[in-house]
């Protein structure tokens, strides 16, 4: 097989740029190591920035979006019996966040890739990628119990963080930058009505979150230990640590329901640049991952395939390479800003083990001073709803 485009990996990151350059003539092929069902049901993030909506919109994919989403109008965030809410259309110049599962949108793009009649091969894992330096780069993959190869001009690698496409790179290649927090999340989707508004909790006990996904189905998280497993967790145990560090001890607030599914994720933070090496560009988890307390990583895998959508059209329609070698620059300065708030987030609502007196009484401060200060409200809200995206 021969195509202009290589992409590796149907997530956000490989969907979204497969259907932008489709839409501009440029050829290209998805390869996707997991079945179409299991890749549909991968439950994940929520939280779309204006910025990937109306990137979804410019495609024509957001019609069951704009009937199924939740608009997100206030992030509250409750500490020591107190609240500070956040009216983000207000603080953020009338940007909208959208809450639509990950899921959601991977179904749409898939299906709008498929009745495009755009190639998408489903249980195509790339095994080994060949001349990365050279002008024709190859992919090895096996499809249907055969071995086969794709042979490219380019290779997008949106393969995730534990796709090929990073390791084949030599260590010389790139620089890792990484921060592993001591502490995860233990995630659950429960068939409940959900609070309200996107809520965060600081407790003497730990961090909360509940979020939601339609008006009869919860998102909800609490702080676990890292090397945590689901199994220790009876559901009781969970809701009552959600009722607990979300400041509801009478039970009143925060509905239970059946638990749907359940999962932990550790909280990382983790960049290797350049996002490049020859003829290979890589976006989304597979070169950064930001821990879940932002909601960003997939709105930050959409910023990246939008900048490197435009300048794969413009390397294939005008011949002219200047935007691909500004691709990694122009992307890292906005992944470093949301690896810098995804921090800050985290560092604020989570307590560490063997986190020390002063170091509580300075997040406690933190969170005292955001109640009275609408600057710091703003700068939550503006990275919240999403960062301008770059004109590169
Ligand atoms: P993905 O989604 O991991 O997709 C990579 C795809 O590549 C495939 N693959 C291969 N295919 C072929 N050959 C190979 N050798 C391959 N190796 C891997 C994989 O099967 C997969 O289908 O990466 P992408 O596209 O970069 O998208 C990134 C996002 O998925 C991720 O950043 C977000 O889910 C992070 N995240 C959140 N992001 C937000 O913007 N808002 C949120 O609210 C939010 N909440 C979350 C999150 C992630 C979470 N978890 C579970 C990590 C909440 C959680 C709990
Ligand atoms: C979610 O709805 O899954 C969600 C919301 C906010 C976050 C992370 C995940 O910070």
């Amino acid at each position: 097989m021969r195509t202009q485009v290589g992409i590796i990996g149907a997530g956000p990151a490989g969907l979204f740029l497969a259907l932008l350059l489709q839409r501009a003539g440029v050829d290209c092929v998805v390869l996707e190591a997991r079945s179409r069902e299991y890749v549909e049901g991968r439950v994940r993030a929520g939280v779309l920035e204006q910025g990937t909506v109306d990137l979804m919109a410019d495609l024509g994919v957001d019609a069951r979006l704009r009937r199924e989403c939740m608009i997100d109008a206030a992030l509250d965030i409750r500490f020591s019996g107190r609240l500070i809410h956040l009216d983000l259309e207000g603080l953020s110049g009338g940007k909208l966040v959208h809450i639509y599962g990950q899921q959601e949108v991977v179904k749409d793009l898939i299906a709008a890739r498929l009745a495009s009649g755009g190639a998408l091969l489903f249980e195509a894992e790339a095994s080994r990628l060949e001349g990365l330096t050279g002008d024709k780069p190859v992919i090895h993959f096996k499809h249907q119990g055969q071995d086969r190869t794709l042979t490219c001009d380019i290779i997008a690698g949106c393969d995730g963080f534990h796709g090929v496409c990073r390791p084949a790179v030599p260590e010389s290649g790139l620089k890792v930058y990484d921060r592993e927090f001591p502490f995860g999340w233990l995630g659950i989707l429960s068939e409940s009505p959900p609070l309200a508004d996107m809520t965060y909790a600081n407790h003497d006990r730990g961090f909360a979150l509940a979020s939601r996904r339609s008006p009869h189905v919860s998102r909800l998280y609490v702080q676990c230990s890292l090397d945590d497993d689901v199994a220790n967790w009876s559901d009781a145990q969970i809701w009552d640590e959600l009722h607990i560090r979300l400041d509801d001890p009478g039970k009143t607030e925060l509905k239970e329901g059946r638990i749907l599914q359940r999962g932990i994720t550790p909280c990382r933070s983790f960049v290797s640049a350049p996002m490049r090496y020859g003829r290979m560009f890589l976006a989304g988890d597979a070169c950064h991952i930001v821990p879940p307390t932002g909601a960003k990583g997939l709105n930050l895998a959409v910023a990246d395939v939008r900048v490197l959508s435009r300048a794969l059209i413009e390397f294939f329609k005008n011949g002219t390479a200047q935007r691909l070698e500004r691709y990694s620059d122009t992307c890292l300065k906005r992944v470093w800003k949301v690896v810098r708030y995804s921090t800050y987030m985290t560092t604020l609502l989570h307590r560490p083990p063997g986190q020390t007196p002063f170091d509580r009484e300075i997040q406690l401060a933190e969170l005292d001073y955001i109640i009275n200060s609408l600057a710091a409200q703003t700068t939550i809200a503006e990275n919240y709803v999403g960062l301008p995206l770059e004109d590169d």
